[in-house]
């Protein structure tokens, strides 16, 4: 008798234990289902805003420098752009910080130089760095005869990669995006000599070494440099893909779905020495450089450092390829913070 009841009683606490099992089961079955994703046809496509890039005002901004005169260090034409770029990116909203230093060039002159920095949405720790040289190299030494160490006008080698930056600073001025982005006129990166190492990019070496924020730092930098020339290919430029081909990859393939894939080609070409170097080597951020090249040629473009890079050959469609693929860069960035 006592051990039917007893077996009553087992049989009853294991009914209860399997009760218990059961509802707790349920219970974190829902709880499951309501951290379960909702179905597939509930999902809306991610959309980004990304405004148009005015590639009249970037043409615009190239010819207003120009007419500056040779912004070549210590010149008149010199102090009075970089007025007129400070004015510029501060009218657009920038917090502008002109980071002022003394050069001495490699035939041992000294010049003012002057880095100027626009930082848009200063107080973002996520950042993305622009930049671009906006001084004139004073002599056109690839020329021959008469026109040789001429001055020259520096349409493309100077002016369009901060023509592009500037109608970037417009337009973000405009739609806002959350990120961070610095803009970086460098000052002093065309006064060099390709036998002494070292001799270029002065202005970009000094902000490399002496920040204009300190610990300031970028997820990635993009260069411009001769970025407006009819017919300009721009391949994957060694230096870049030293130091960041992540990043070349990233703003080639963004290019190439835009379809601007006849100037942003897949060659690479060997490692040079711009602006970028020192902003990868010295600041530690990883920096892109998007350079007219001929990659089959081993060269710059055709009127590099002759009197003839003027405004004659400044194509508006190439600035807008330009400009185009780092706004899709920069929503993009942008969706994703
Ligand atoms: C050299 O010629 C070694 N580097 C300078 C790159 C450059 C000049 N970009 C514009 N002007
Ligand atoms: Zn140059």
């Amino acid at each position: 008798m006592n051990r039917i009841v007893s077996q009553l009683l087992h049989h009853r606490y294991i009914i209860l234990i399997l009760l218990v099992i059961t509802i707790w089961g349920c219970q974190s079955e829902k709880a499951n289902d309501k951290k379960s994703d909702p179905p597939l046809s509930t999902y809306k496509p991610v959309t980004i805003n990304v405004p148009p890039f005015n590639k009249d005002s970037a043409y615009y901004y190239v010819k207003h420098q120009v007419e500056f005169g040779p912004r070549i260090p210590g010149s008149k034409a010199h102090l009075e752009c970089s007025e007129w770029l400070a004015e510029k990116l501060n009218s657009y909203g920038l917090d502008v910080t002109i980071q002022k230093s003394v050069a001495t060039t490699f035939d041992k002159k000294k010049f003012d130089l002057y880095n100027i920095i626009g930082s848009y949405n200063p107080k973002s720790t996520e950042r993305i760095l622009l930049c671009s040289h906006w001084d004139t190299r004073p002599f056109a030494d690839r020329d021959e005869g008469e026109n040789y160490n001429k001055p020259f006008d520096g349409a493309n080698d100077g002016a369009s990669g901060v023509g592009v930056l500037l109608e970037i600073a417009r337009q973000i001025s405009i739609a806002k995006p959350a990120i961070g982005i610095d803009i970086i006129f460098f000052d002093l990166e065309d006064y060099g000599n390709s036998a002494i190492d070292e001799s270029w990019c002065l202005g970009a070496q000094y902000w490399a070494k002496n920040l204009h924020k300190p610990g300031y730092y970028a997820r990635f930098g993009i260069l411009l440099d001769m970025v407006g020339a009819k017919g300009a290919t721009f391949p994957k430029e060694g230096t870049s893909m030293y130091y960041a081909s992540g990043i070349v990859d990233k703003v080639w393939g963004i290019a190439q779905r835009k379809g601007y894939g006849e100037m942003f080609t897949n060659q690479t070409t060997s490692p040079t020495t711009d602006d970028h170097l020192y902003v990868n080597r010295d600041a530690n951020i990883p920096c892109i450089n998007i350079v007219h090249y001929n990659a089959s040629k081993r060269d710059y473009f055709p009127h590099h450092h002759r009197v003839t890079d003027n405004m004659d050959n400044i194509d508006p469609t190439v600035l807008d390829a330009v400009g185009n693929t780092l706004l899709q860069v920069i929503f993009e960035e942008n969706a994703g913070i």
